[in-house]
Order: structure tokens, then sequence, then C-alpha cells
């Protein structure tokens, strides 16, 4: 099989799938990232596994740095099946689309990594994954994430009171923003690439992310104090655009399915390996202050009828019972 793989300075002028040759096929993809992030790496082993299971040609186009938006562009671009054939992408980045995806990465849904890893495992997330592409028209074929997402702030944040009115921005999903008032912050939804400079003007006094983002991005330069809250255990789809999946050969269809599962697992081993190394690399080279949230068991106490009343509102309370008992 041939498999190309073009690097993001190279000027392509395709437009999402094009046949260049009778038999090539071009998908193209996109990463916030650079080539160091786990989100990267997981895509390049996408596009890896797919070119030794496919005896076909393809080649793949994958824009990094957010070249081509941030994830709230993403999933515009994945719904529509132009620009974009496929991506990680955060849930709660795809709300407008399919209300209930957003219940995978809600905050305090997993106890721990082996609660996380066994519900990802367990198939459980299928009718969110129906949803997803019955009314965004993207399917998931994969699992990757596996960091863990903890306050980042200009000022340090250490304990409910501090907490209380925080201004901080949060990801789109209104139960992102339901949580985080719950637990007595100031949540506002800002897109991601305007979250540095609006930590810098002090339109905001921190966000929430997991340690390879704020490292890849230098958030720490604007938000060096981690509060460690641990409030989420990310759980990041790998997507593809089904009118592009539609309209490929079913032996490629099939490769991606297969190498969508087997990324999805480099990708979560990868992350969830590198997330304390990560964070110990920014506390090494002083870029970040860590401390301890006093008092997160509260935390969980004032979340768990919004988890609730959520799920209820969607019907989908006996799926989050079973996540929960996982
Ligand atoms: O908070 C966001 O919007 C982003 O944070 C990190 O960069 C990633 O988890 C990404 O998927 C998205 O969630």
């Amino acid at each position: 099989s041939f498999a190309r793989i073009i690097g993001a300075a190279t000027a392509v002028s395709v437009i999402a799938i094009t046949a260049a040759s009778a038999d090539e096929i071009t998908l193209r993809g996109a990463s916030l990232f650079d080539e160091e992030h786990a989100y990267t790496k997981t895509l390049r082993q996408l596009e890896q596994l797919i070119g030794d299971k496919y005896d076909g040609d393809v080649v793949f186009d994958l824009r990094l740095n957010g070249e081509l938006g941030d994830e709230s562009d993403f999933v515009t671009f994945l719904q529509q099946g132009v620009a974009i054939d496929y991506a990680i992408m955060a849930p709660s980045n795809m709300a407008t689309f399919a209300p209930s995806i957003p219940l995978m990465d809600m905050p305090f849904l997993f106890r721990d990594l082996e609660h996380w890893d066994t519900a990802l495992a367990s198939g459980v997330m299928a009718p969110l994954e129906a949803e997803l592409l019955a009314k965004a028209d993207i399917r998931v074929i994969g699992y990757a994430g596996g960091g863990v997402r903890n306050l980042a702030s200009a000022e340090p944040i250490g304990n409910i009171d501090e907490l209380t009115g925080h201004k901080m921005r949060v990801m789109g999903a209104p139960i992102q923003a339901q949580i985080f008032s719950a637990i007595q912050a100031a949540p506002s939804a800002i897109a991601y690439n305007e979250v540095y400079n609006a930590i810098q003007t002090g339109v905001i006094a921190g966000f929430e992310n997991e340690a390879a983002s704020i490292q890849n991005l230098k958030f720490y330069e604007v938000a060096p104090n981690i509060t460690l809250t641990k409030h989420a255990i990310t759980v990041r789809p790998i997507v593809v655009a089904e009118k592009t999946f539609k309209k490929l050969p079913e032996a490629l269809q099939a490769a991606i399915l297969e190498a969508g599962l087997e990324a999805g697992a480099f990708g979560r081993n990868l992350e969830s390996t590198q997330d304390g190394e990560k964070m110990q690399e920014m506390i090494d080279a002083g870029q970040v202050q860590v401390q301890e949230f006093a008092g997160r068991e509260k935390l969980l106490e004032l979340v768990v009828p919004v988890q609730d009343a959520y799920a209820a509102e969607l019907g989908a309370s006996d799926l989050l019972e079973a996540i929960r008992s996982k």
C-alpha cells in the first residue's frame, strides 16, 4: 500500500477528500498542537496504521498548530464533511450538534484512571456515539485521551473560598459551565484559541486543562498556578467526517475502523503515561507552581446533583449510572 504523509508546511490544494488520480485519496486531518503533543502523535499513528492495513493509495494531509481553527471550528467542518476528515476532539466541544455527547467528558465523572479505562473499554459510550453519528454526521473510531485536567490560574486557588467567584474559561458545553458554577466558580465559555490572551489581559483569571496542552501551548506563561482538582480524565474520541467516510472504498473504511481502535489504545497509553511527566517537566523548569485543593470531596458533593439533573434531562440517567458503576 502507498500512504503518503504530507508535512504541515506543504501546500496542498485539496479540499477534504479529493481524488488526485483515479486511485489516490487524500484525507485531511487537524490538530491544535505541534508534532510533540500526544494528539498529533496519535493521529500520526492512525495514519501509519491505515497505510499498513489498506492496500490502496492514501495521502494524509495533517494540519497542525491550530491552522484550521480550534475544536469548535473542527466540529463544524467535520459535520459538513468539508476541510477536515479526521481529528481528535473533546466531546464538550461538540455539544452544538449532539447535546448528549458532553456527558462523556463531564467533570468528576471518573473516580480514577482505572475507572476511566474500564468504562472506555466496556463499550458503555455506544449510545452517545450513535447520537453523534445520527445528529452530527461524525463517527467515533476510537478513544484517545488520558490527561488529567486541573485548574490553571494567574493567582493561586487553593480552596473553595478562593474558588468562589473565580473567573475562568470552560469549554462550550452548557454542562461544563453548570458544573463549575456548582463549585462556586464564575465560568464563561471562551474559544480555546482566545484563552491565552483573555488571561493575559485579565478578562478571565484562569481556565482548566491537562499538563500536555498547558505545556505545548505555553499556557504556563499566563497561568502558572496549577491546582490539583483532578476534576477530569480526558475522553477524546478520534473522529471521522461521516460524509467523507461514506464515500471511501469499503476496504479503506474497514482499515480506518481497525486503525482507529488501535490508535486510540496507543494514544490513551501515551497521554496517561506522559501526564505526570509533563507536569514534572514544567515544575522542574520553574514554569508552574502546583498545589493541592483543600476539600476536594466537597466539590464532588456539589456536582453530583448537577450531573444527575443533566442526565435526567437527556433521558440518560441509566447511562450515567452504567458509567458510574463500571
Ligand atoms: O479546553 C479545550 O477546549 C481543549 O483543551 C485541551 O487542549 C484538549 O483537551 C482539547 O481536546 C480541548 O479540550
